[in-house]
Protein backbone atom coordinates (compact mmCIF):
# COMPACT_ATOMS: atom_id res chain seq x y z
CA UNK A 1 0.00 0.00 0.00
CA UNK A 2 1.47 3.39 -1.18
CA UNK A 3 1.69 6.68 1.34
CA UNK A 4 -0.81 7.91 -0.66
CA UNK A 5 -3.47 5.48 0.87
CA UNK A 6 -2.72 5.19 3.87
CA UNK A 7 -3.70 8.68 4.73
CA UNK A 8 -7.20 8.26 5.37
CA UNK A 9 -6.29 5.23 7.69
CA UNK A 10 -4.27 7.72 9.56
CA UNK A 11 -6.95 10.43 9.84
CA UNK A 12 -9.32 7.64 10.88
CA UNK A 13 -7.14 5.84 13.33
CA UNK A 14 -6.82 9.95 15.09
CA UNK A 15 -10.59 10.53 14.98
CA UNK A 16 -11.16 7.45 16.82
CA UNK A 17 -8.30 7.27 19.35
CA UNK A 18 -8.53 9.43 22.18
CA UNK A 19 -5.49 9.57 24.13
CA UNK A 20 -2.70 10.19 21.34
CA UNK A 21 0.77 10.29 22.49
CA UNK A 22 2.36 12.20 19.66
CA UNK A 23 6.77 11.56 19.75
CA UNK A 24 9.54 14.67 18.10
CA UNK A 25 12.69 13.16 17.33
CA UNK A 26 15.68 14.12 20.51
CA UNK A 27 17.34 17.07 19.46
CA UNK A 28 14.79 18.55 17.46
CA UNK A 29 14.81 20.40 14.48
CA UNK A 30 11.93 22.47 12.81
CA UNK A 31 10.54 19.75 10.59
CA UNK A 32 9.58 17.12 13.83
CA UNK A 33 8.47 20.17 15.46
CA UNK A 34 6.88 21.65 12.45
CA UNK A 35 4.93 18.17 11.58
CA UNK A 36 3.92 17.41 15.30
CA UNK A 37 2.65 20.61 16.35
CA UNK A 38 0.39 20.79 13.33
CA UNK A 39 -0.85 17.41 14.01
CA UNK A 40 -1.14 18.47 17.76
CA UNK A 41 -3.37 21.72 16.92
CA UNK A 42 -5.68 19.44 14.72
CA UNK A 43 -6.21 17.33 17.38
CA UNK A 44 -6.21 19.39 20.41
CA UNK A 45 -9.17 21.21 18.61
CA UNK A 46 -10.82 17.45 17.73
CA UNK A 47 -11.16 17.92 21.51
CA UNK A 48 -8.12 14.86 21.96
CA UNK A 49 -6.23 13.92 24.94
CA UNK A 50 -2.91 14.66 23.58
CA UNK A 51 0.67 14.22 24.84
CA UNK A 52 3.88 15.42 22.80
CA UNK A 53 7.00 14.03 24.04
CA UNK A 54 10.52 14.90 23.14
CA UNK A 55 14.02 13.78 24.59
CA UNK A 56 15.39 16.88 24.53
CA UNK A 57 14.23 20.49 24.86
CA UNK A 58 12.37 22.12 22.18
CA UNK A 59 14.81 25.09 21.79
CA UNK A 60 13.67 28.33 22.04
CA UNK A 61 13.55 29.57 18.68
CA UNK A 62 10.46 27.81 17.54
CA UNK A 63 8.73 29.59 20.71
CA UNK A 64 6.07 30.98 18.17
CA UNK A 65 4.65 27.96 17.18
CA UNK A 66 1.20 26.82 18.85
CA UNK A 67 1.06 24.00 20.74
CA UNK A 68 5.18 24.30 21.74
CA UNK A 69 4.15 24.53 25.22
CA UNK A 70 2.95 21.05 25.43
CA UNK A 71 6.34 19.41 25.07
CA UNK A 72 7.39 17.36 28.03
CA UNK A 73 10.77 15.31 27.72
CA UNK A 74 9.88 13.31 31.63
CA UNK A 75 10.01 9.87 30.20
CA UNK A 76 7.11 9.32 32.58
CA UNK A 77 4.02 9.47 30.28
CA UNK A 78 5.38 6.39 28.64
CA UNK A 79 3.81 4.47 31.57
CA UNK A 80 0.23 5.95 31.04
CA UNK A 81 -1.74 3.80 28.34
CA UNK A 82 -2.79 5.67 24.83
CA UNK A 83 -4.94 4.35 21.66
CA UNK A 84 -2.51 5.77 19.46
CA UNK A 85 1.65 6.93 19.57
CA UNK A 86 2.86 8.66 16.18
CA UNK A 87 6.46 8.80 16.13
CA UNK A 88 7.59 11.89 13.26
CA UNK A 89 10.15 12.81 11.23
CA UNK A 90 12.23 9.47 12.42
CA UNK A 91 13.56 6.76 10.61
CA UNK A 92 13.83 4.45 14.14
CA UNK A 93 12.83 4.47 17.41
CA UNK A 94 16.68 4.90 18.38
CA UNK A 95 16.47 8.20 16.62
CA UNK A 96 14.07 9.12 17.50
CA UNK A 97 15.46 8.59 21.30
CA UNK A 98 12.29 6.76 22.33
CA UNK A 99 13.36 2.89 21.74
CA UNK A 100 13.76 2.31 25.63
CA UNK A 101 10.25 4.30 26.24
CA UNK A 102 8.40 2.46 23.78
CA UNK A 103 7.73 -0.88 25.81
CA UNK A 104 6.71 0.86 28.81
CA UNK A 105 3.49 1.63 27.48
CA UNK A 106 0.80 -0.28 28.87
CA UNK A 107 -2.26 -2.09 26.83
CA UNK A 108 -2.61 -2.31 23.22
CA UNK A 109 -1.94 1.02 21.47
CA UNK A 110 -1.66 1.63 17.59
CA UNK A 111 1.95 3.00 16.46
CA UNK A 112 2.39 5.55 13.67
CA UNK A 113 5.44 6.08 11.60
CA UNK A 114 5.37 9.47 9.47
CA UNK A 115 8.17 10.14 7.74
CA UNK A 116 10.35 10.96 4.92
CA UNK A 117 13.89 9.60 5.30
CA UNK A 118 15.30 6.84 3.13
CA UNK A 119 16.73 4.59 6.11
CA UNK A 120 13.17 4.35 7.47
CA UNK A 121 12.16 1.11 9.26
CA UNK A 122 8.91 0.69 8.69
CA UNK A 123 8.24 0.39 12.50
CA UNK A 124 5.12 1.21 12.77
CA UNK A 125 1.55 -0.23 12.71
CA UNK A 126 1.31 2.24 9.83
CA UNK A 127 3.80 3.78 8.08
CA UNK A 128 3.33 6.94 6.08
CA UNK A 129 6.65 7.32 4.62
CA UNK A 130 7.39 9.34 1.43
CA UNK A 131 10.87 10.23 0.29
CA UNK A 132 9.62 13.70 -0.02
CA UNK A 133 11.20 17.45 1.07
CA UNK A 134 10.18 17.15 4.75
CA UNK A 135 7.74 15.32 7.06
CA UNK A 136 5.66 18.34 7.25
CA UNK A 137 5.33 18.67 3.76
CA UNK A 138 3.98 14.37 4.44
CA UNK A 139 1.67 15.92 6.74
CA UNK A 140 0.52 18.79 4.61
CA UNK A 141 -0.81 15.79 1.74
CA UNK A 142 -2.41 13.78 4.19
CA UNK A 143 -4.55 16.74 5.26
CA UNK A 144 -5.02 18.49 1.84
CA UNK A 145 -6.24 14.47 0.47
CA UNK A 146 -8.70 14.63 3.76
CA UNK A 147 -10.30 17.70 3.18
CA UNK A 148 -8.74 18.91 6.73
CA UNK A 149 -9.10 22.39 7.04
CA UNK A 150 -5.34 24.23 8.20
CA UNK A 151 -5.36 27.05 9.85
CA UNK A 152 -2.78 29.91 10.45
CA UNK A 153 -1.32 27.99 13.04
CA UNK A 154 -1.32 24.30 11.01
CA UNK A 155 0.18 26.47 8.05
CA UNK A 156 2.92 28.17 10.33
CA UNK A 157 3.59 24.82 11.69
CA UNK A 158 3.94 22.90 8.22
CA UNK A 159 5.74 25.77 6.41
CA UNK A 160 8.29 26.07 9.30
CA UNK A 161 8.94 22.51 8.34
CA UNK A 162 9.09 22.80 5.19
CA UNK A 163 11.68 25.65 5.33
CA UNK A 164 14.07 23.98 7.92
CA UNK A 165 14.13 20.68 5.59
CA UNK A 166 14.76 22.60 2.79
CA UNK A 167 17.17 25.52 4.18
CA UNK A 168 14.54 28.08 3.35
CA UNK A 169 14.02 26.07 -0.46
CA UNK A 170 18.18 26.18 -1.53
CA UNK A 171 19.12 22.62 -0.71
CA UNK A 172 18.41 19.79 -3.17
CA UNK A 173 15.65 18.58 -0.99
CA UNK A 174 13.78 21.53 -2.52
CA UNK A 175 11.29 20.37 -5.21
CA UNK A 176 8.42 22.18 -7.49
CA UNK A 177 6.05 20.65 -4.61
CA UNK A 178 7.71 21.55 -1.79
CA UNK A 179 7.72 25.13 -3.32
CA UNK A 180 3.49 24.69 -4.11
CA UNK A 181 3.15 23.55 -0.84
CA UNK A 182 5.09 26.34 0.69
CA UNK A 183 2.80 29.04 -1.66
CA UNK A 184 -0.52 27.04 -0.37
CA UNK A 185 0.40 27.34 2.73
CA UNK A 186 1.15 31.03 2.96
CA UNK A 187 -2.57 31.92 1.01
CA UNK A 188 -3.83 29.89 4.43
CA UNK A 189 -2.09 32.68 6.59
CA UNK A 190 1.64 30.84 7.29
CA UNK A 191 3.45 33.29 9.08
CA UNK A 192 6.49 33.09 7.31
CA UNK A 193 7.61 36.53 8.62
CA UNK A 194 7.71 34.83 12.04
CA UNK A 195 9.43 31.63 10.41
CA UNK A 196 11.78 34.04 8.86
CA UNK A 197 13.29 36.06 11.61
CA UNK A 198 12.84 33.20 14.25
CA UNK A 199 14.95 30.60 12.39
CA UNK A 200 16.95 32.31 10.07
CA UNK A 201 17.43 36.22 11.33
CA UNK A 202 17.53 37.70 14.98
CA UNK A 203 21.03 36.63 16.41
CA UNK A 204 22.77 37.71 19.17
CA UNK A 205 25.63 39.49 18.96
CA UNK A 206 27.40 36.92 20.85
CA UNK A 207 25.74 34.14 18.41
CA UNK A 208 27.34 36.32 15.22
CA UNK A 209 30.86 36.28 16.39
CA UNK A 210 30.83 32.23 16.66
CA UNK A 211 29.69 32.64 12.96
CA UNK A 212 32.47 34.60 12.69
CA UNK A 213 35.04 32.64 14.38
CA UNK A 214 33.55 29.34 11.84
CA UNK A 215 34.13 31.69 8.80
CA UNK A 216 37.46 32.59 9.55
CA UNK A 217 38.26 28.97 10.11
CA UNK A 218 37.11 27.59 6.65
CA UNK A 219 39.73 25.95 5.05
CA UNK A 220 39.27 24.66 1.04
CA UNK A 221 40.92 21.67 0.30
CA UNK A 222 40.51 21.05 -3.65
CA UNK A 223 41.79 17.78 -3.80
CA UNK A 224 38.26 16.14 -2.10
CA UNK A 225 36.09 19.18 -3.02
CA UNK A 226 35.29 19.87 0.45
CA UNK A 227 35.51 22.94 2.64
CA UNK A 228 35.58 22.38 6.54
CA UNK A 229 35.24 24.01 9.51
CA UNK A 230 35.14 23.38 13.31
CA UNK A 231 34.27 23.87 17.02
CA UNK A 232 36.62 23.32 19.53
CA UNK A 233 35.71 21.04 23.12
CA UNK A 234 36.01 24.96 24.54
CA UNK A 235 33.83 27.06 22.71
CA UNK A 236 30.95 24.59 22.49
CA UNK A 237 28.87 26.03 25.89
CA UNK A 238 28.45 28.98 23.70
CA UNK A 239 26.89 26.53 20.93
CA UNK A 240 23.94 24.73 20.62
CA UNK A 241 23.00 21.73 18.51
CA UNK A 242 20.24 24.09 16.16
CA UNK A 243 23.16 26.96 15.39
CA UNK A 244 25.06 24.45 14.62
CA UNK A 245 22.91 23.10 12.01
CA UNK A 246 22.14 26.38 11.02
CA UNK A 247 26.10 27.57 10.83
CA UNK A 248 26.63 24.53 8.14
CA UNK A 249 23.22 25.16 6.45
CA UNK A 250 24.60 28.68 5.81
CA UNK A 251 28.21 27.61 4.76
CA UNK A 252 26.15 24.70 2.34
CA UNK A 253 24.06 27.60 0.68
CA UNK A 254 27.02 30.54 0.09
CA UNK A 255 30.19 28.43 -0.32
CA UNK A 256 30.87 28.93 -3.71
CA UNK A 257 33.89 26.09 -4.59
CA UNK A 258 33.06 23.39 -2.48
CA UNK A 259 30.68 20.43 -3.28
CA UNK A 260 30.86 19.41 0.11
CA UNK A 261 30.49 21.27 3.77
CA UNK A 262 31.72 19.43 6.82
CA UNK A 263 31.49 21.04 9.84
CA UNK A 264 33.26 19.02 13.16
CA UNK A 265 32.38 19.72 16.29
CA UNK A 266 34.62 18.47 19.54
CA UNK A 267 32.34 17.05 22.50
CA UNK A 268 33.64 16.20 25.53
CA UNK A 269 34.78 12.74 26.23
CA UNK A 270 36.67 11.74 23.67
CA UNK A 271 33.83 12.17 20.94
CA UNK A 272 33.48 14.05 17.82
CA UNK A 273 30.51 15.15 15.50
CA UNK A 274 30.28 15.89 12.28
CA UNK A 275 27.60 17.21 10.16
CA UNK A 276 28.14 17.00 6.07
CA UNK A 277 26.62 18.95 3.52
CA UNK A 278 26.89 17.99 -0.08
CA UNK A 279 25.69 19.18 -3.62
CA UNK A 280 26.45 16.38 -6.35
CA UNK A 281 27.94 13.95 -3.96
CA UNK A 282 25.15 11.55 -1.62
CA UNK A 283 26.91 12.47 2.00
CA UNK A 284 24.62 9.72 3.57
CA UNK A 285 27.17 7.21 2.59
CA UNK A 286 29.96 9.30 4.06
CA UNK A 287 28.20 9.56 6.63
CA UNK A 288 27.30 5.63 6.91
CA UNK A 289 30.49 4.79 6.70
CA UNK A 290 31.77 6.43 9.61
CA UNK A 291 28.34 5.13 11.66
CA UNK A 292 26.14 7.94 11.02
CA UNK A 293 23.46 8.17 8.38
CA UNK A 294 20.91 11.05 6.87
CA UNK A 295 19.69 12.20 3.30
CA UNK A 296 21.95 12.50 -0.29
CA UNK A 297 22.27 16.16 0.95
CA UNK A 298 22.36 16.14 4.53
CA UNK A 299 23.86 13.54 6.95
CA UNK A 300 26.04 13.34 9.93
CA UNK A 301 27.83 11.04 12.11
CA UNK A 302 29.73 10.52 15.66
CA UNK A 303 33.15 9.00 15.74
CA UNK A 304 35.23 8.66 19.37
CA UNK A 305 38.51 11.04 19.00
CA UNK A 306 39.25 14.34 19.46
CA UNK A 307 40.42 17.34 17.03
CA UNK A 308 43.62 18.03 15.67
CA UNK A 309 44.43 21.41 14.04
CA UNK A 310 47.20 20.79 10.57
CA UNK A 311 49.78 23.83 10.47
CA UNK A 312 47.94 25.13 7.48
CA UNK A 313 44.96 25.36 9.12
CA UNK A 314 42.44 22.09 8.60
CA UNK A 315 41.19 20.04 11.21
CA UNK A 316 41.61 16.09 11.18
CA UNK A 317 39.79 13.51 13.42
CA UNK A 318 42.94 12.14 15.92
CA UNK A 319 41.71 8.61 17.36
CA UNK A 320 44.26 5.95 18.77
CA UNK A 321 45.16 3.96 15.89
CA UNK A 322 44.06 6.29 12.79
CA UNK A 323 43.70 9.66 12.01
CA UNK A 324 40.86 10.52 9.48
CA UNK A 325 41.10 13.52 7.42
CA UNK A 326 37.90 15.44 6.28
CA UNK A 327 39.33 14.38 2.61
CA UNK A 328 38.37 10.84 3.35
CA UNK A 329 35.15 11.49 2.04
CA UNK A 330 36.70 10.40 -1.47
CA UNK A 331 38.13 6.63 -0.25
CA UNK A 332 34.70 5.60 1.16
MN1 LIG B 1 12.82 16.01 8.30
Amino acid sequence: MTAHHQYGRMIEAMRKAQRILMVSHRKPDGDTIGATTAVAHWCANQGKDITLFCADVPPHLFHYLDQIHRYTNDPCVFDRAYDLVIVFDSGDLKYAGVDAYIPRIPGSYLLANIDHHKTNQFYGHMNIVEFISSTSEVIYRMFKASSIPMDHAIATSLLTGICWDTSNFSNPLTSVDAMEAASELTQLGARFNDILSNLWYNKSTDVLKLWGLILSRLHYNPRYDVASSYFLKEELEQTSSELTEVIVNFLSAVVGEADTILLLKEMPNNVVRGSFRGNERDVSKIAKFLGGGGHKGASGFQVDGRLEITNDGHPRIVQDDRTIEPGFVTES
